[in-house]
């Protein structure tokens, strides 16, 4: 399961935000942990189709940090994350979403350079002179960081990426920017494209509530169901995972896998002697499924196809492994 490190300024409204998710899923056994169902309706009309007795949604788990970019310990923390959701305060007194945006991203950036400048000079003393691609990459990103450009748009190479690894940059983290919104306010046109906008404190408000209570209420307020929804999948996004479905009547699952995942290792997200005697996979693509009308009917149709351990698999693919152990 990935993990999603809350960022921002003081009072932008993390933890309410927090609190808000957590309604949707059980906290994750730490108090600054939230484990959330990755909303999905394709696991709920694959489970009617198939009549299976459970489904399960892929997951994501937010993390809570304590005092975020202004302490080490925090920065620490959000060093382990997959992805940042930065939340900017829309709400209140004088809100300025797109200054708070800025202070975070200047933040994560000072961060990096004081890292980078460490690794730079050991890695610079271990080489001895010689242009290893570690030093590259590390003078590469010292370069952007000081032309105050996160790493993430600094255009690196795949290389350089995967030498910045160890150290694990903040700003080379993928992101979501979440407003925080005042309840009723729509998104201000100042912040980038694809920011999420959601109304965060009448969220968490409904968050202990009965969920049909909680939706009544929401209704009333005009917050359109996806408020959160959007926050959890926006997220998701960010993280490059695609996600791949298997049904029956046991269950129907959603199950995340690294974007260009050969079906072996897809296989091994649902269990590693899948991966390990992994023979060839049953694929068939969720639109193709659901106009069949079923897994039994599609077979007959000859439309579920037989792929090998080439087999790059794409999202909404339907996956049924053979394997042998
Ligand atoms: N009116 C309004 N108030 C909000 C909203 N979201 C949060 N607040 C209030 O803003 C204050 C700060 O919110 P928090 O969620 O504690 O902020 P935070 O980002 O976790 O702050 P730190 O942990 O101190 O960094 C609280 O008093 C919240 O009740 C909102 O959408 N609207
Ligand atoms: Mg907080």
């Amino acid at each position: 399961m990935k993990d999603i490190g809350l960022v921002g300024l003081p009072f932008s409204g993390k933890s309410t935000l927090f609190t808000a998710l957590t309604r949707a899923g059980a906290k994750g056994g730490h108090a600054n942990q939230a484990v959330v169902p990755v909303p999905d309706p394709r696991v709920d009309v694959l489970a009617e189709m198939e009549r299976s007795r459970k489904r399960v949604h892929a997951q994501v788990r937010f993390v809570d940090v304590p005092g975020g970019t202004s302490s080490a310990q925090g920065i620490a923390q959000l060093r382990e994350v997959d992805a940042l959701c930065v939340v900017v305060r829309c709400f209140g007194p004088d809100p300025r979403p797109a200054a708070e945006l800025a202070e975070v991203t200047a933040d994560l950036i000072l961060a990096d350079a004081a890292v980078v400048e460490s690794a730079l000079a050991r890695a610079e003393k271990r080489s001895r002179g010689k242009p290893t691609s570690e030093v590259e990459a590390l003078r590469a990103a010292a370069r952007a960081l000081e032309a105050e450009t996160p790493l993430r748009n600094a255009g690196l190479s795949e290389e350089q990426r995967r030498e910045l690894r160890a150290i694990a940059p903040l700003s080379l983290k993928p992101w979501v920017v979440v407003a925080n919104l005042e309840e009723g306010a729509e998104l201000p046109p100042e912040l980038p494209e694809g920011t999420v906008g959601v109304w965060a404190e009448i969220e968490a408000e409904t968050a202990q509530m009965d969920p049909e209570e909680a939706r009544v209420l929401l209704e009333e307020f005009g917050v359109r169901e996806p408020g959160l929804d959007s926050v959890v999948r926006a997220g998701y996004r960010a993280l490059d995972l695609i996600t791949f479905l298997t049904t029956g009547e046991d269950e129907t699952r959603a199950w995340e896998v690294r974007r260009g995942a050969r079906a072996p290792e897809a296989a091994g997200v649902i269990h590693s002697d899948l991966e390990r005697g992994f023979i060839r996979a049953e694929v068939i693509g969720y639109e193709e499924l659901v106009a069949a009308g079923s897994m039994e009917a599609a077979r007959h149709k000859g439309l579920v196809r037989v792929e090998g351990k080439d087999y790059v698999v794409r999202e909404g693919d339907v996956l049924h492994v053979r394997f042998a152990i």
